[in-house]
Parts: structure tokens; sequence; C-alpha cells
């Protein structure tokens, strides 16, 4: 077998304790780490105490980061199909041999078709400069990221009214009085640092508003708690943004300084008020009332959160774009306890670190999804992947014939397992480069398994916010296991199609060293500590004059020139959701605390602690069908059907039921999880093509089930 030896960038075999700060990598939070190393081998995880705002805190998933190390059920070198895709026959493969295989036919690909004829998806974040790099090398203008099942809608949103991302803006728990969360579980389905500034916001008095058809962990916290109808929280929106004009209870100056459009906001809205609503929402006019009214109260120190999955239908985009108006016209905005701005290096006066990115000619090709082209108002950056899928099965606008998935899991985040795999059939390859058997995997052709998070060493990282920061994944120990880096897999890729000369580099401290070309920053500054401030305050602009708003007007557009020239209103009329027939459930799903997404049910310390989810069903809806708490039931979509056990609870909406996303693994390699629980994302049958036309997500919350006694 070939020789890769781990690079021993920080002592890897030396004997001895010693810490490394890195960045955790149970989930794609990447809070910041400390590893506490032993002869080589982890002992001890916490947060990494530079960094205030994390302190020493982890999660049960970041502490179960040993138990995932230390566990032999995940891929150990290169596997490649030996019987049918999904059969679960593989040979093992050497690197070399693995890499040529894929490399023979992604040329032959390129050689028939153009490198546009590979597609290719990610997890999105911060890592992305060299797997955007390889893509962009190679000649393809495909580069897919998870988030048409994530937050695309609410990115639009925000992109539609102040030009900026979804991520563009932070919110300021710590010091708000009152924040408003529609289905963002922000206890539950957590980011650390956010989690905790959420409560110390709770315990100085803060109010919390919490709106989901089910109640979460996040309500149990709440102050106020409306279980809201599926689906129909952007009627509530208008109504609550019809009362605050109508009693006059927003900003004026902001609202006259900061928009365009309030006269046509202020005309929608005339005929939505609560009374409307109510029938629509199942909440009381007058909870609305009330809400606006405390809510003005403690106006600007308010946050409406603009979403991140929460509720996913047809109207998704308009309900985010609401909730972001509702902070804007109680003036929220870049001020203290409401919506921040986040801030990159230029904004303290520093220099950003250097992308590789710029060295690539860019590619002329068309997106094949049709986004920035087609689809002018959808961000052509990681482009809408459920969109890939007809255009695979069509051969329009131009054939695809390879698909490679980094960190990403399609089989588990996007509906309808089945009908992807129709697409899958017409690809001649189909890669998966995992630290896990993910269910894509096990379907694709070959399995390249990338060095965990503590094994590894990424690319740094710049984080915005309001105090800026460079921070690195660290290499903690060696592999366990015949893996390797994602930045030596890319590179070797690239090398063997001919576009080495762009990633000439021979280890990932040269890497690092031309992203810190300039900026005053060396890896030993990065290393002392784990991350590097480059601000000492927070950033703030001046609400004055200083608002930088990157939309055509400069201003907030409560009318957008950019949906206008899409053919959509700035607000669209309330489109009710369908009705449902006897025995029929909107199926709603969410996450767990202990685990995430798909790829943690597996892991033998958080599997002990959840291994398994069940259907919720309201008291009403179970004596209507004969159904009682514990009995097994039948759950079907189509010619889709799973079982499992009800949890009968008047904490889920009476028109919906509900189950934790990630269960229901197909994957005999991974003993613990293999066949327990229900997969939520394969009973949204023709839900793959189903998607909000204006804000380009998935409408994963319009499946409908139904419930029988198994
Ligand atoms: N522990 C843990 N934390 C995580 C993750 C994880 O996997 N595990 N994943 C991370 C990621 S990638 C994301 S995107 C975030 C997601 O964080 P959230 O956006 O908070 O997502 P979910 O946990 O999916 O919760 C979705 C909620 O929306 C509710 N909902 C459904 N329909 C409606 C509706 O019509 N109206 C309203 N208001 N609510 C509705 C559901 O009942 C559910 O409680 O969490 C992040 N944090
Ligand atoms: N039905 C349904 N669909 C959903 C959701 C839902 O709740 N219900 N949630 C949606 C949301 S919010 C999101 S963000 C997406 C998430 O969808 P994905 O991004 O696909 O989910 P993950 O499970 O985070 O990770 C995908 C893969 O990355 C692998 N992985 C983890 N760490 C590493 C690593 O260090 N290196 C490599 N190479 N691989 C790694 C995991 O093993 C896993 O196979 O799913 C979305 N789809
Ligand atoms: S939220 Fe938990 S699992 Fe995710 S990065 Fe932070 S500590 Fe790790
Ligand atoms: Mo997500």
């Amino acid at each position: 077998m070939e020789s890769f030896k781990a690079p021993n960038v920080t002592g890897v075999e030396s004997p001895g304790r010693r810490k490394v700060f890195s960045l955790c990598g149970m989930c794609a939070v990447r809070c910041p780490i400390e590893v506490e190393v032993e002869d080589g081998r982890p002992v001890w995880l916490q947060g990494n105490p530079n960094d205030k705002s994390m302190g020493t805190s982890l999660c049960a998933k970041g502490a179960a980061g040993l138990a995932f190390e230390y566990d032999d059920e995940r891929p150990q070198y290169p596997l490649i199909r030996a019987g049918e895709r999904g059969e679960g026959k593989w040979r093992r493969a050497t690197w070399e041999e693995a890499l040529d295989y894929i490399a023979d036919k992604l040329k032959a690909v390129i050689e028939e078709h153009g490198g546009r004829a590979i597609a290719y998806s990610d997890r999105g974040g911060p890592f992305t400069d060299l797997s955007k790099s390889f893509v962009r090398a190679i000649g393809s203008p495909n580069y897919f990221n998870h988030d048409c099942t994530c937050g695309r809608n609410a990115h639009h949103a925000s992109m539609s009214l102040f030009g900026l991302k979804r991520t563009g803006f932070g919110y300021d728990f710590k010091n708000t009085k009152h924040m408003v969360f529609y289905g963002r579980n922000i206890i539950e389905s957590f980011q650390v640092k956010e989690a905790k500034a959420v409560i110390d916001a709770l315990s100085a008095g803060a109010k919390m508003t919490y709106i989901d058809p089910r109640a979460t962990y996040t309500a149990s916290k709440a102050t106020r708690y409306l279980q809201v109808r599926p689906n129909t929280e952007y009627a509530l929106n208008l109504a609550l943004i019809h009362q605050v004009i109508k009693d006059e209870l927003y900003d004026k100056d902001f609202v006259s300084r900061w928009t365009v459009g309030f006269e046509q906001l202020q005309k929608f809205v005339a005929d939505k008020t609560p009374q409307w609503a109510e029938e629509i929402t199942g909440i009381a006019a007058a909870e609305m009332i009330e809400m606006v009214h405390e809510i003005a109260a403690d106006a600007p120190r308010v946050t409406f959160h603009g979403g991140w999955m929460t509720a996913r239908h047809g109207q998704s985009f308009y309900t985010s774009r609401t909730s972001y108006i509702l902070n804007v016209l109680f003036g929220a905005i870049e001020v203290k306890g409401g919506l921040i701005a986040a801030k990159g290096p230029s904004d303290a006066g520093k220099k950003s670190l250097n992308k590789l990115i710029d060295k690539i000619p860019e590619v002329e090709e068309k997106r094949v999804d049709g986004c920035g082209w087609k689809y002018t108002h959808f961000d052509s950056g990681p482009g809408l992947l459920h969109l890939l899928f007809p255009a695979i099965e069509s051969g329009e606008p131009y054939p695809v014939k390879a698909y490679i998935a980094y960190r990403h899991d399609p089989i588990s985040s996007l509906p309808d397992p089945d009908a992807q795999k129709r697409a899958y059939d017409k690809l001649d390859l189909l890669v998966s480069i995992d630290v896990n058997y993910s269910e894509f995997g096990w379907y694709s052709d070959v399995i390249l398994p990338e060095a965990t998070y503590l094994e590894r060493a990424n690319i740094l990282i710049s984080k915005s916010g309001t105090k800026p920061y460079f921070t690195m994944r660290d290499q903690a120990i060696a592999p366990r296991f015949d893996s390797r880096p994602a930045w030596w897999i890319f590179r070797e890729l690239a090398v063997r199609l001919g576009v080495g000369e762009y990633f000439d580099f021979e280890n990932i401290e040269e890497f690092w060293e031309y992203q810190l070309e300039g900026t005053g920053v060396s890896v030993s500054d990065l290393r002392e500590r784990g991350l590097v401030q480059l601000s000492d305050r927070d950033i703030l602009w001046d609400r004055d004059d200083g608002l930088k708003f990157q939309t055509p007007s400069g201003k907030i557009e409560l009318t957008s020139s950019v949906l206008a020239d899409a053919g959509l209103p700035d607000l669209a009329e309330f489109q009710p959701p369908p009705d449902l027939a006897p025995g029929q459930f909107r199926l709603l799903f969410g996450r767990s605390g202990v685990h995430n997404h798909a790829h943690t049910m597996n892991n033998p310390l958080l599997h002990e602690i959840l291994p398994s989810n069940s259907l919720w069903m309201h008291p009403q809806a179970a004596e209507e069908l004969g159904l009682s708490d514990g009995d097994t039931v039948r759950v079907s979509n189509g010619d889709y059907s799973t079982e499992g056990p009800l949890t009968v609870t008047p904490w889920i909406h009476p028109e919906a039921v509900f189950m934790l996303h990630g269960f229901g693994r197909t994957v005999p390699l991974q003993t613990r999880a293999y066949g327990k629980g229900m997969a939520d994302q394969r009973l949204q049958k023709g839900l793959l093509t189903a998607y909000d036309q204006a804000g380009g997500g998935n409408n994963l919350t319009e499946c409908v089930v139904t419930v029988t006694k198994a």
C-alpha cells in the first residue's frame, strides 16, 4: 500500500500530555475546543476557555467525540463497489487505486461532456475554499451545498430585504429584552454559544415568545407559547405587522431613514387583521394585540428570529421576510439587543485571509440548476441541489454524469430517496467522502474515508461577528485508520486530473502560510490560543448614516426590484394549507439535543442516550383513531410506510404528527443504529422537487401522512 504519513504538525507522535486548540466536528457549528492528548491518544475534550462566550462547555454530541473517535464502525480504508449499487458489496482499495479509479471515470466524463457534467455538493460552511477551488479547477460551475433543505428560504428573505446573507446578521441575545422564535428550537437545536446567551438573557429577565405547533424544550422556557396551526405563521406575521402599523408602534425615524416601500407594506396589510389571522392560525386575536404591545415596550431591544429550518412550505420565504420586517419596524437593526450585522476583517481595518479560488479562472458555463441566469433571484453561489435531479433526468440544459458528495448525505437530507436513486442511476460515477457510512455512501461507487476532525487539520477560517476573528482546526492525533484529510484528497484528485498547478502545497502549513500572507497573523499566534481576535471591541455601524445594506437602493427594501424582476410580489397573498382527510396529518420533524441530523445515530454513547424515535400525536386525534400511547403505528405516504411507537401528547397540534429526524438507518455496518426508528425523509414522497418558488427551499413540512394501528 502507498505510504502516507500523517504530518507531524502538532508533535502527534511525541509522548506525554499536551493540549491542542481546535474546532469540534461533531456537528456543523464547529465550536472552539481544547483537546487533551496523552501519548498520542485523545483523553479529554472541552470548550476552548480562550473563547469567553464558549468557556469550557460542550454539548452532549461534542462530548461524545471521543466515543466517535474510538468507534470502529466507520470506514477504515477506501472502498470500491463490487456488487450492484446499494447492494453492500465492496472491495478494499488502496488510496492510489481508489483515486485513479475516480480520476479515470471523471476524465472520461470530462472528455465526452466537459467539466460541467460533474456535480459536487458539500455541507457548505467556512472550509469550502478548497473544495470550491477543486470544482472550479476541473471546469464545473456546479458546486452545490446542503442549504436548500436548511436555511435557504431565510437566506433569500434576508437578501431580498438587506442584501445581506442569512448569516450576515447576528442576534444580540445577551442584551435583548424580548426574543421571538418561530419553530427555532434554539435550546435543543442549538449552537452552544447562542444557547448560552439565550439562557443568560432569560436569567436576566428577558421575555421569550415561542411559536411552534409542537412544544419543544425551548417552549418550556418561554414566557409565551403559541401553538400555531402548522404552515400558517405567515398569516400571523401579516396580522402582527398590521397591528404594529395600526397602533403606530413602529420606529418612525428608523423606518423613514432606512426603508423603501413602507406605504406599499401598509396598504398590503390593511385587511390582514388579527381577527382574520385568528381563524387561520388558531391564535386568539387578543393574544396577538397584547404581544405586539408588550414587545413595543421593549423595542428596539427585541429580536424576531428570521428562521433557520422552521416551517418548510410554499410560503416560507414570505414568512421569513415578514419576521425580518418586524425587526425593521421595531428599529431592532444594528442596535444592542437586536440584530447586528456580522463584521469581517475589513470592518476591523484588517486584511482578510487569502483565498485559493481567486487564483483559478472563473468557469464561463452556466449552472445546470438555472440559478443566477434562469432564476435571477436565487443566489448562484451554492445553487439549489434539488434542481440537480430534474436536470439529471432530462439532460437539460446539459447532461450531468458524475456526482461527488463531501461531508454531505443527500439520501438522509433530501426528500424521497427513491426519486433520488432514479436520477443517480443515470450517472457514471457516485463518490462519497465521509467519516461515516452514510446512506448516500452506501449507494455510491466509491467511499473515501476522511480523517476525523481530531485526526486532521483543515484550512484556516475567518469568523464574522461583532468581533471578527481567525481560528483553526488543528490536528490533535494521527489517524487511527487508513484515512486522509480533505486537503490531501482534493489535491490528489486535482493532480490526477491535470490541474495540480493550483494545488501546489505539500502540507497544510504551507496552505496556512498562503492564507495568512499580509494579515500580520502567524500560525503560532493561532496555535497559542486557538483564535486571534481582529478587534477588541464590538463593531457597530452608525445608525444615522453608516448602515451598509447591499441592496440596489442601499436601504431595506420592503419593495424589492430583485423580486419584481423575477416576477415575484414583495408580499404574496396568504395561501391556506390544503385540507386534510380523516386519518391524515402533516408530518413535522426536528432535532434532538443529543444527535446531529442523521450521522450520530450510531455513536456508542449517543445511541445509548437516544436509540430511536417515536411519533407524537395529539390525544384528541389519537382518540378519534382509537390509538393509545405506546401503540405501534404504521405511518404511510404513497407506497412507503414505516412503523414505530406512538407518543400521545397535547404538546403537538391536532392536525400534525411529529418525529425526530435522522433515524431509520439502513447501513448494516452501523450495527447499533441499523433499522432503529423511522426516517422522515423516506416519508417525504414526491417532495424532492416541491419547493418555495421565491425562497428555493424544499417544502419539507408539506408532507401529509396517514397513521393507522400496525
Ligand atoms: N442538537 C442539534 N442541534 C442542531 C442541529 C442538530 O442536528 N442537532 N442541527 C443544526 C442545524 S443544521 C439547523 S438548520 C438548526 C435547526 O434548528 P431549528 O430551526 O430550530 O430546527 P428544528 O429542530 O428542525 O425545529 C424545527 C421546528 O419547527 C417546527 N415547525 C414545524 N412546522 C411549523 C410551523 O408551521 N410553524 C412553526 N413556527 N414551527 C413549525 C417543528 O415542530 C420543530 O419543532 O439546528 C442546528 N442545531
Ligand atoms: N427530512 C428531513 N430532511 C432534512 C432535515 C430534517 O430535519 N428532516 N434537516 C435538514 C437540515 S437543517 C440540514 S442542515 C441537512 C443536513 O444534511 P447533511 O449535511 O447531509 O447532514 P449531516 O448529517 O450533518 O452530514 C452529512 C454527512 O457528513 C458526514 N460527516 C460528518 N463529519 C464529517 C467530516 O468531518 N468529514 C467528512 N468527510 N464527512 C463528515 C456525516 O457522516 C454525514 O454522512 O438535512 C436537511 N434535511
Ligand atoms: S454544538 Fe456541540 S457538537 Fe456542535 S460543534 Fe458545538 S460542541 Fe460540537
Ligand atoms: Mo441545517
